[in-house]
Order: structure tokens, then sequence, then C-alpha cells
């Protein structure tokens, strides 16, 4: 496995460990022992060649001098960055010797890892660390920051993360990107668009936001910021109400057609209008073409489920598609996450029968603030890796005052020293993809990769597995869980599965052909792990779970009397905060823009350029204003999550409430109220 590593020149397949639906093949070319160049692996069936701009300047971010290449202890205040170097050895018998300590005197719990998907990889972000923290016993993370309300509407409809291969959109006759800003985040689907598109296919697109998505559609929808499942309702309505709908497939894939036809009959074009802000005739034009053309597909976006009502939006478009009988055509369908084509075995990866206590608190990751404020018994110590909570998180003044508390021993394993890592005790060094032995799946494609160290650790760089390895060494966990190699970490994820789309896939085929397809069947005809085997239409599970049972629309929680509905979302050059760190990307991004209506500026007196201060009871920050028609009045958007080091005012978070979603604990980012004036 060490062979790439040791060679100075050649080309390396790799895989692409961000957290991106895409998750395109690799080709790593090296030179004199360095990576020189990144680029797209023309072979791969999905991605053929062609990656982001982001990867594409990668080198930047692997050799950027900023990058951490051994442990530090912190000398200064907390937030302040002054550090001086440590070894590993004292950094490891450091917080072994503090956690004994806290497990003697306050109990396991007093404890909390905090990560999320910086690396993709299923040894990087779920793996050692999770058997570690098990056999611990620490509080446990509920990791709900990106998909978890989406993905539970989805599933009461669906049942799981199943949706159409993306593959086969290229055969769609009608395409709806619904809240996704694809042409940035999920570039591949717009590749593959465009080729449907030569075939005669239009693109229609449903955002907030005219960005770069928008521009590029045949039809561009403007709508209010939560009010998506109105428009779908009356996109049935119409399906209904003009006999567009496919009966055949109601009754054979479906439960609640009946109910769901008469539930309907309340979203007629004119309410739903004054809902959603979409003029009458566009809602009925939409679902004519909705019923009229097919296959039709829909990619439902994450835009979408980051709000109050965002898991039963989703939910709700999912239903669409039924209506029509789209699931019986090649590219017709939607998708929301693929997720479940590729489930390896978890139980063996991740171990949780090393939880001793099955009572074991969870913490939500949304109220990582509160957690550190408020909770009783206090989390006397945190773990972050994976992740930069000081500045992807809601509420992050909250979070930056939790932080900075004196008594809480915080250790932050990184490439970076982030806006986290300066609140820190102890600072690891992380190694990057290129540098690891790990495999990955997509939740988009059907591919499932693997990756091999192409360089040796950067410095005194460690990988996520090896630091919970050495942790664990340093807690006298002595279990074999914990001295598995990530060779033997793979293949007993891939070994005993119940995933019937993964038989015949092992660690020698994956070691061999570097990426392989699951072995993916259309869903219908087909039974879906719904509890009726069907499309739920009306879903009794969500009924004894508190919800409406029917696609229903609710409108968003009140935040307040300030103007604006604000929507900070993510841009075209970083990953969430990823890349906000090196320069090089920093310049392709420019500058932070607040998107503004010009009716609303001209209100406000703001101009094209102004510094403006955007702020609510929360937090504030401040942005350079972009006025125009690219926002529909009472919204602003900004994009990306810019670097904001103690001190600056960049921190679109600082605005942004940690209020759940109605499902799945999900965040609602995109939710917030604000104010905006010039600066
Ligand atoms: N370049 C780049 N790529 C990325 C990322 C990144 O930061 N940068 N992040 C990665 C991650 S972790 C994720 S989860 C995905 C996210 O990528 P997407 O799925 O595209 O989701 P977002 O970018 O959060 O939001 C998509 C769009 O939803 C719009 N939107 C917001 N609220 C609403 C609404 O109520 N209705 C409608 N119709 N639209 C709305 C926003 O204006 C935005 O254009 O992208 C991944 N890829
Ligand atoms: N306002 C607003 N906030 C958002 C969003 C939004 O749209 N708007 N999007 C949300 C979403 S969808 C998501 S997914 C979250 C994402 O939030 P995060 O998961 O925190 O994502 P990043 O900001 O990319 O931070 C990942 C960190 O992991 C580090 N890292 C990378 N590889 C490794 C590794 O192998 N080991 C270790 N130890 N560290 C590594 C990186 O250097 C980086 O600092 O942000 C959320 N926050
Ligand atoms: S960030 Fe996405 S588009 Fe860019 S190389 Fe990685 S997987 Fe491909
Ligand atoms: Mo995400």
């Amino acid at each position: 496995m060490e062979h790439y590593a040791n060679q100075p020149n050649g080309v390396f397949p790799s895989v692409c460990s961000l957290d991106c639906p895409d998750q395109c093949g690799l080709l790593v070319h090296k030179k004199d022992g360095k990576i020189v160049k990144i680029e797209g692996d023309p072979d791969h069936p999905v991605t053929q060649g062609a990656i982001c701009n982001k990867v594409r300047n990668m080198t930047a971010r692997i050799y950027d001098p900023k990058r951490l290449s051994y442990p530090l202890k912190r000398i200064g205040a907390k937030g302040e960055g002054k550090f001086e170097r440590i070894s590993w050895e004292e950094a490891i018998e450091t917080i072994a010797a503090r956690w004994k300590e806290l497990i003697r005197t306050e109990g396991p719990e007093s404890i909390l890892p905090y990560s999320f998907y910086g690396n993709m990889g299923r040894l990087s972000a779920e793996s050692m660390d999770r058997r570690f923290f098990h056999r611990l016993g620490a509080s446990r993370l509920d990791q709900t920051i990106c998909t978890s309300a989406g993905t539970k509407g989805y599933e009461y409809t669906m049942g799981g993360s199943f949706g159409t291969d993306p593959e086969d959109t290229v055969h769609a006759k009608l395409i709806i990107m619904w809240g996704i800003n694809a042409v940035s985040t999920n570039m591949h689907q717009v590749a593959l668009a465009e080729k449907a598109r030569k075939n005669g296919a239009q693109v229609v697109v449903i955002d907030v936001h005219k960005n770069q998505t928008g521009r590029w559609a045949d039809w561009f929808i403007p709508i209010m910021p939560g009010t998506d499942s109105a428009l779908a309702l009356g996109m049935m309505h119409v399906l209904f109400a003009e006999n567009m709908v496919d009966e055949h497939f109601l009754q054979q894939y479906t439960v609640g057609h009946e109910e769901l036809r008469e539930h309907v009959k309340q979203y007629d074009p004119a309410s739903v209008s004054a809902i959603t802000g979409v003029p009458v005739e566009d809602v009925v034009r939409l679902a004519r073409m909705y019923g009229q053309i097919s296959p039709s597909f829909i990619r439902i976006g994450n835009g979408l489920q980051h709000h109050d009502n965002g898991g039963m939006c989703i939910r709700t478009i999912a239903c669409l598609p039924a209506l029509t009988g789209q699931w019986l055509k090649k590219g017709g369908g939607a998708i929301k996450g693929n997720g479940g084509y590729l489930l390896f075995n978890k139980q063996a990866l991740q171990r949780p029968d090393l939880l001793a206590n099955k009572q074991t608190r969870v913490i939500n990751m949304n109220q990582l603030g509160r957690a550190l404020l408020e909770l009783d018994p206090p989390v006397r110590s945190l773990f972050v890796y994976n992740s930069n909570p000081a500045v992807v998180a809601p509420e992050a003044n909250k979070v930056r005052r939790g932080l900075a508390r004196d008594d809480l021993f915080t250790v932050v394993h990184d490439m970076f020293l982030t806006e986290t890592a300066v609140y820190a005790d102890l600072v690891l060094p992380a190694t990057s993809s290129f540098e690891n032995t790990d495999f990955y799946t997509s939740y988009w494609h059907h591919f499932i990769h693997l990756q091999r160290p192409v360089i040796p650790p950067y410095g005194e760089s460690k990988s996520n597995v090896e630091v919970f390895r050495l942790l664990a060494k340093a807690m006298g966990f002595d279990d074999q869980a914990f001295q598995d190699t990530d060779e033997e970490l793979i293949r007993q994820a891939l070994h005993n599965h119940r995933n019937p789309y993964l038989e015949g896939i092992d660690y020698e085929t994956l070691v061999e052909k570097q990426y392989v397809k699951a072995n993916v069947k259309p869903l219908f005809p087909g039974r879906l792990p719904t509890p009726s085997g069907k499309i739920e239409l009306y879903s009794e599970k969500m009924e004894r779970e508190g919800y409406p049972p029917l696609p229903t629309y609710a409108p968003l929680a009140d935040d307040g009397d300030y103007p604006y509905l604000f929507i900070p979302a993510p841009n075209h050059n970083f990953l969430n905060s990823t890349f906000s760190h090196n320069d090089k990307h920093v310049q392709l991004e420019k500058m932070p823009r607040l998107h503004m209506n010009a009716a609303d500026a001209a209100r406000a007196g703001i101009e094209n350029g102004d510094n403006v201060r955007i702020w609510n009871e929360r937090g504030e920050c401040e942005l350079v204003a972009s006025v125009g028609e690219n926002v529909l009045p009472g919204v602003v958007v900004s994009q990306g999550l810019w670097a904001d080091m103690p001190g600056t005012k960049r921190l679109v978070n600082a605005l942004t409430p940690d209020r759940l979603a109605d499902m799945g604990g999900g965040a609602t980012f995109f939710s917030g109220r604000v104010n905006v004036a010039k600066a």
C-alpha cells in the first residue's frame, strides 16, 4: 500500500475527499516526491475527467505554508492564537491524563467529540474515532448540521436515501434543479443536464437567488424562502385537477393517493401564489410542464431543508415523481441523496457495542453554543476534528463564548489553525486525504472508491485513524478493535453488510479497480423500505410521530420583526469553510457580498459596493452590498463561510438561529431574519 507514496514521480489514482456529492475520480501528478498537479480521471464514468476550480488548485492548500506540521500547546489566552511546539508524546499524554481525571471526577459524558465531514473518507470520518468514543463513554454527537431534516423527510416518502441513478438523467426531458446551486455544488449533475439539454431537455431552476445556476437555466423561478412545499402542493393541485397523474402508477406503487387528491384541493394556484410569490400563471405552467413532459427529473437541493420547515418541504417534493409515474422512466424521478445504495457494515466499522451505557447523552451539533454554555452536567472537554464549528455552526457568537471558557479543555485536530483551533488547549496536525488509506462512498453517484496514500504524511501530521489508535493506547484500551489496520477496517466495513447493491464488492475488487459501481437496479417494480413497501403519499408513521400524515405547507417560525430573510449560502471556491484559509481560493472568490433587491437598497439608502452592516439580536457582520434584481424584495443572500479570526466581522453564522428544523434535529441556517444598513 505504501508504494504510491514512496514513488517520487508518476501519476496516481485518487478520489476527492471533500463533502461534495460529485466525489470525483482524480489523477495526482507527482514530481520529485511532491504533488504538482491534480486533474480529473478521464476514465471515471460519472465525473469523466472534469473537476472543479477548488480542487484544481488543491496543491495550494496541501503545501500552503500555513499548514500545521507539528502539535501545538496554547500559551496565550483562548482565541488569541499563541501556541508553542510540543511533541506528539506530550500531546497524547496530556489528553489521556486530563480525560482520565475527568472520567474519575465527572464521568465520561463530560467529554464531547465534535466532528463532521471535512474528510468524507469512511475511515477518517467514522471508524476508529467512533470505536474510541464509544469505549470511552463520551457524550454522543448528533450530526445534524447538513442533511438530517431533508433525509428524514425524504425517508417518510421513499423509505431511505434512494433516488435516480445520476448517469440516467441524460435521458430526462425536463430537469428541475430545486433549491440547489448545482453549478457550484454538484457540477457533474450540470454536465449531465447539459447532455440532456442537447437532446431537447428543458432546465428549470427554482431558487431564492438568481445565482450562477439560475442564470444557466432555461427558466428561472424565483421563490420566497421556505415556501417551496406550497409550490409543490400547488403543482399537485393542478396535476390532479387536470388529470395529468399516472393513475396506474398511483394504484400500484403508492399509498394515500385518494387522501392526497382531496387534500391538495386547498392549494389552488392563487393561494399558492400568495404564499410563494410565484405568479399564478407560472404555478400552472410549471405544473403542466411537469404533467406533460417525461422523463422528468428533480434534483432536490440542500437549500430547501436548512429551514424551519425543511423536512416537510422535502417530504412533499419527494411525492411529485410518483404522481406522474416517473420512477418507471429511465432518467425520471428525483435525487435528494443516494447514500442508501452504498450502505456498508457500519456496526463492524464503528462498533456501537463498545458503548457500555446505551443511555449516554446525545448532543445536537447545531446547538453546540448552548451545549457549551448551558448544559448540566457541563461539557468539560471538547475534541474537534473534520470540522470548524467556530465558523460553520449557527449562533456562532454563542459557540465562541463557549469555546472561550477557561474550564473547557479543548483539542482540535486539523490541517490548519482554524478559528476553532485558536481556542484550543492543544492543536494536532492532520494529514490530507492524499496521505491516507481510506474508502469513499458517494451520496450522489453509485461508485465506491479506494484511496491509497499518494504522498507521505506532511511534517509530523497524522490521520484521524492514527490519532485515535494512539489515544486508545494511552487510555489503556487494549481491545483488538483499536489495533485494526486501515486495510482491516475497510475489509470489515465491506464484509457481512446487508446491502444487496454491494454484493461481490470487497477490498480486493477495490484494490484492483480503484472504483466500483454498486449493482444498482431500478426501484420499481420493487418494494421500498417504507412501512407499506410503497411510496407513502399518506404516512401513518408520520402521524404516529406527531406530523401531518399528508404533505403540508407550514410557514417559517417567527424570527422577530427584522425586515429581511437572510440566506447565508455556500460559495463557488470554498467548501464550507475549507479553502477560506488558503490565499489562492480567497483571491478567486474576491470578496464576501450581500445580494439585495434594488428596491430594498434604495429605501435603505444603500448603493452597489457599499459596506453594509447586517444584524439581529444574535449578532452582526459586515459584507459588501451587491444591489440588483437577483433576489426578491425582503430577501438578502450571502455566499460563503469566510475566514473570520476573532476581531474581524465576516461571520455570517453570528446571525443564524440555532432553532431546530421540523425533522431530524436539522439546522435552520436560512430561516433567520436580519436588518441591513450602510456601515
Ligand atoms: N462550491 C461548493 N460546493 C459545495 C459546498 C460549498 O460550500 N461550496 N458545500 C457542500 C455541502 S456540505 C453541501 S451540503 C452542498 C450544498 O449545496 P446545495 O445542495 O446546492 O445547497 P445550498 O448551496 O445550501 O443551497 C442551494 C440553493 O438553495 C437556495 N435556497 C435557500 N433557501 C431556499 C428556499 O427556501 N427555496 C429555494 N427554492 N431555494 C432556496 C440558495 O439560494 C442556494 O442557491 O454542497 C456541497 N458542495
Ligand atoms: N451559514 C451557513 N453555515 C453552514 C452552511 C451553510 O450553507 N450556511 N452549511 C452547513 C453544512 S451543509 C455543512 S456540511 C457544515 C460543514 O461544516 P464543516 O464540516 O465544519 O466543514 P468545513 O468548514 O469544510 O471544515 C472541515 C474542517 O476539517 C478539516 N479537515 C479536513 N480533512 C481532515 C482530516 O482528515 N482530519 C482532520 N482532523 N481534519 C480535517 C479541514 O481542514 C476543515 O477545517 O457547515 C454548515 N454551515
Ligand atoms: S469538490 Fe466536488 S467537484 Fe470538486 S473535485 Fe471534489 S468532488 Fe469533484
Ligand atoms: Mo453539507
